[in-house]
């Protein structure tokens, strides 16, 4: 069995139970076998157990334990040359440019960069971290990578996080947002407690205060202990909520007060479109696919706003929200099919979550037409519970698509169940319609994310739609942005790699963008940058990258992309608070 420590209200850790169906392997003939292939064995399995099953071998890095900090030289912290100039406003959306006199970001005002335990990590079964479903979808599923590639070593950051601290606190960023890993705290989702992880992120947080470094920390970034998947199907079932709540209790009891910002979930949308995971890798459901994402939400929902009523019982001080994500709406043109449309898509991805929470305790119009054909209705009790449970509106808005009705129309899609856009029945474009010239929205990022394009005129819109039409009280952070630079991957030449004009155009203008929506009065409080460096790009592995810092996977060596210092600049000119750098060598 991997190296278990125990917490101390649990000595020696049970092993878990799952239960296989495998096909059997035995040969049965005779009497009294009627339906071999419905035999179910229950195997018990330790940690170890699940890894060699479930996942199999997994690499190593060469560097396996906790490397210190050295300061940055300060000849690393020289900013680029000018990359660009403003083009002449000859585009379809002009940023409002000459209002910059009264730009400012407020006191107070939090940014920073972000990442998650899976993408940067690595150390896969150090110190008893317990499979995900990650491991599994990267290890096993035929088809499921670009690359072959998996978050066995990632960054290594288990091992690199101090020096990672230090880089960032060497640029003065005021906040490092990063995730936990639930099968690290959690080997088996539930059950028994691994101390060596609470301990490692004690470390984590600690590091980051002591560098003059805000953590922020999101509990559930979409590394679902393998285990919960494997006994209840994991966010399908009802039982993840009292696993989630019991997780939560454990990380905000050992870490309190210390961090600034927690966010329980990031992007329900997106994880709960992980369903239905791949067929023959996981224990079966019952649940019809086309409805498994809603069951996953519906559970999210409960799960989270029982973690905030539990967070608020604690005691603790920091704000608690969820992470969502999308990016405005485009009506493609002002036809009212798509005007429908338009609000059909925003009801399906920002309103299944921001409705219950910041409005009502229930789902809006359209996708409750949907549910409520399987999802039981939400009880008042509910309602109740879950309405104004998160305290800033956290959405990770990367980009803006135009929505159009189907060609069918959108009847025909809501009335057709094998429509290829059903239930959602809104379709999308990157482009404007060919009287208005058909360019893209703005350029695309890799193709390795064909859902990216830098559409960051359309952010201060947005951000006003975001304030209309919640109202959070505690106001909007746009907790992810980042830009996929087109085939950096293709790049061999560091400095090469290190110049990256459109990624740097995208967080100029964002920053425009988000300037101008305060100067108009809609309350942002915080940003953060995806991503602290490069890092395993989910399924699209290493080749698709968002860093903010370039990462040499074979030394793991780290250096600044002009990007970054075009990001920490907007703060040098318009913040109120200053920027001020830590651990820089003299
Ligand atoms: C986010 N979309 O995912 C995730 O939180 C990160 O883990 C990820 O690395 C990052 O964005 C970059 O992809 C998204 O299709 C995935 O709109 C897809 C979308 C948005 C965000």
């Amino acid at each position: 069995m991997a190296k278990l420590a125990a917490s101390q209200n649990s000595t020696s850790p049970p092993p878990t139970t799952i239960i296989a169906t495998p096909t059997p392997t035995v040969s049965l003939s005779g009497s009294g076998v009627a339906n071999p292939t419905a035999f179910t064995t229950v195997l018990t399995l330790d940690v170890e157990g699940l890894w060699d099953l479930f996942v199999g071998p997994v690499s190593t890095a060469a560097v396996n334990t906790t490397v210190s900090a050295t300061p940055i030289p300060t000849n690393e912290l020289i900013p680029p040359p000018g990359l660009y100039y403003s083009s002449f406003p000859s585009g379809q959306q002009i940023p409002m440019a000459s209002k910059n006199e009264s730009w400012k970001f407020p006191a107070g005002f939090w940014w920073g960069v972000a990442s998650a335990a899976y993408q940067v990590e690595g150390a896969a079964k150090a110190e008893g971290r317990g499979p995900s479903i990650w491991d599994v979808l990267l290890h096993r599923v035929t088809g499921y990578t670009v690359a072959n590639q998996t978050g066995d070593v990632a960054d290594n950051q288990y091992y690199l996080y101090k020096q990672d601290i230090a880089r960032i606190a060497a640029l003065g960023v005021k906040t490092y947002s990063f995730s936990i890993s639930w099968s690290r705290v959690f080997p088996f989702g539930n059950g028994p407690v691994n101390e060596l992880a609470l301990a490692h992120y004690d470390d984590v947080i600690n590091t980051c205060i002591e560098y003059g470094v805000e953590p922020s920390v999101t509990l559930y970034h979409w590394d679902l202990p393998l285990n919960l998947q494997n006994t209840y199907g994991g966010w399908l079932g009802p039982q993840i909520i009292d696993d989630f709540v019991a997780y939560a209790k454990v990380v905000f009891g050992r870490y309190g007060n210390k961090v600034s910002r927690w966010f329980t979930v990031n992007e329900p949308i997106v994880f709960c479109e992980t369903y239905p995971v791949p067929d023959n890798y996981f224990t079966n459901t019952s649940i019809p696919k086309v409805q498994q994402p809603y069951w996953c939400g519906h559970h999210v929902l409960l799960a989270h706003a029982n973690a905030y009523h539990l967070a608020k019982s604690m005691g603790i001080n920091g704000t608690v929200s969820f992470k969502t994500n999308g990016g405005y709406k485009i009506p493609l043109t002002n036809s009212s099919e798509d005007a429908i449309a338009v609000q059909r898509a925003w009801d399906f991805n920002e309103g299944w979550f921001a409705n219950p929470t910041f409005i009502n305790g229930d789902y809006p119009q359209y996708l409750k037409e949907f549910v409520s054909g399987f999802l039981p209705e939400f009880t008042d009790d509910e309602k109740s519970m879950m309405n104004g449970t998160a305290d800033i509106f956290a959405h990770d808005a990367y980009t803006s698509q135009f929505y159009m009705a189907p060609d069918s129309g959108i009847s025909a899609c809501t009335s057709n169940t094998s429509h290829p856009l059903y239930p959602t029945c809104a379709n999308t474009t990157y482009s404007y319609t060919s009287a208005d010239g058909g360019w893209n929205v703005g350029p695309a990022a890799d193709p390795l994310s064909p859902w990216l394009h830098k559409a960051t005129d359309w952010v201060t819109l947005f951000l006003h739609y975001i304030q209309d039409t919640w109202h959070p009280s505690g106001g909007i952070a746009v907790t992810e942005f980042g830009f996929a630079e087109p085939f950096e991957v293709l790049k061999t030449i560091k400095a090469d790699i290190l110049f990256d004009p459109i990624r740097s155009s995208y967080y100029r203008d964002y920053m425009e963008a988000i300037l101008i929506a305060i100067s108009e009065g809609v309350k942002v409080v915080g940003c953060l940058a995806w991503s602290i460096l490069d890092n395993l790009e989910w399924s699209s592995g290493y080749q698709d990258k968002f860093g903010v810092q370039y990462v040499n996977f074979t030394t793991q060596e780290r250096s600044y992309k002009a990007s970054f210092f075009e990001y920490v600049n907007a703060f040098k000119v318009y913040g109120t608070d200053p920027v001020t750098p830590h651990y820089v060598s003299s």
